[in-house]
């Protein structure tokens, strides 16, 4: 898994909140209200632990910094603990935490201690990064038509068949959507094809999107050939797959941030509390 530096959380805060704008532009939903659209739950009060981990390549500056932000930003409450690793999560127990958020450099989960729901970074991720192009409208070349989803003036390309990758494409299944996908692992792409009903993308087709998610760990994976005019990226690979010559060009809307979104999709994935 590529791992978070203290660069790309230099400026998680103010990307948080600005993502959050963008998202309730496209989708008409803040980040937290489409949070409990898609996973029917909301917040109940919980005591949300963070536990700082040393484990492999250890404390990530501002990381759990970083979870804290998003918790209290989001309206809940949260602490991270004074202790790391197995003392932390202790000291998370004892101090009545209810859920607890951890991570090493293999996986970053959420677990509720009440209810046992535990929820992983990398699902969570492509999860919420997928919906928001479901739920996005309008774009500037007409109206997406989901009653039609063979039209393949509506596709959506998803670049990047991994671990948050493949989520995200389950998801865009589930909300009925055309898809198109890109891996430069050609293998990945032959079993996804194999298993899922999506196409392969072929550069030689000559297609665009007017929405493409890209979740790989690589830059300038959006070629300008894929591109409209207002095309909308929902992108939570790190670094940013397009260029920021290609994004004025084509007035590209690009929602990525490096850590508070996955989060809240992680956080509703545990919560308890049903809503109608
Ligand atoms: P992964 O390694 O499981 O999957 C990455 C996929 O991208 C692989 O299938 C690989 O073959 C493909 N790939 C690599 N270079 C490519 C290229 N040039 N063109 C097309 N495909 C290419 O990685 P995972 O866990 O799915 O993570 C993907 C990215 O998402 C990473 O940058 C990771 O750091 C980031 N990430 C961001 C989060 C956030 O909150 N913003 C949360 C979790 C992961
Ligand atoms: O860097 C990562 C993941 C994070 C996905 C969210 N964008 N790519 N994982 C390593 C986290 C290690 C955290 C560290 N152990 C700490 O500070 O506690």
């Amino acid at each position: 898994m590529a791992l978070l530096t203290p660069d790309d959380l230099a400026d998680m805060t103010n990307a948080l909140i600005k993502n959050d704008c963008l998202i309730q532009e496209l989708t008409t939903y803040s980040l937290d209200g489409l949070c409990r659209k898609v996973y029917g739950t909301a917040p109940g009060n919980e005591m949300i632990a963070i536990v700082p981990v040393t484990a492999g390549n250890g404390i990530i500056g501002s990381f759990s910094e970083s979870l804290l932000f998003t918790v209290k930003h989001f309206g809940m409450n949260g602490f991270i603990t004074e202790n790391t690793d197995v003392a932390g999560y202790y000291e998370a127990v004892t101090a009545g935490a209810d859920i607890v958020l951890m991570a090493d450099d293999l996986a970053y989960i959420a677990h509720n201690l009440r209810n046992g729901k535990i929820a992983h970074n990398q699902v969570c991720t492509g999860r919420i990064y997928a919906e928001i192009l479901c739920h996005a409208a309008d774009f500037a070349d007409g109206d997406i038509d989901n009653d039609n989803i063979d039209n393949d003036e509506n596709a959506l390309l998803v670049i990047g068949l991994g671990k948050v990758g493949t989520p995200a494409l389950e998801t865009f299944l589930n909300e009925k959507q055309n898809i198109y996908v890109f891996d430069v692992d050609s293998k990945r792409v032959d079993e996804i094809v194999l298993h899922y009903p999506v196409k392969k993308y072929d550069p030689k087709d000559g297609k665009t999107f007017s929405r493409i998610f890209e979740a790989t760990p690589c830059a300038d994976t959006i070629s300008e050939s894929v591109l409209r005019e207002n095309s909308v990226v929902s992108t939570p690979g790190i670094p940013c797959g397009i260029s920021g010559e290609l994004i004025e060009k084509y007035s590209v809307r690009v929602v990525l941030e490096p850590l508070g979104i996955g989060t809240l999709s992680m956080l509703y994935a545990v919560f308890d509390f049903r809503v109608a």
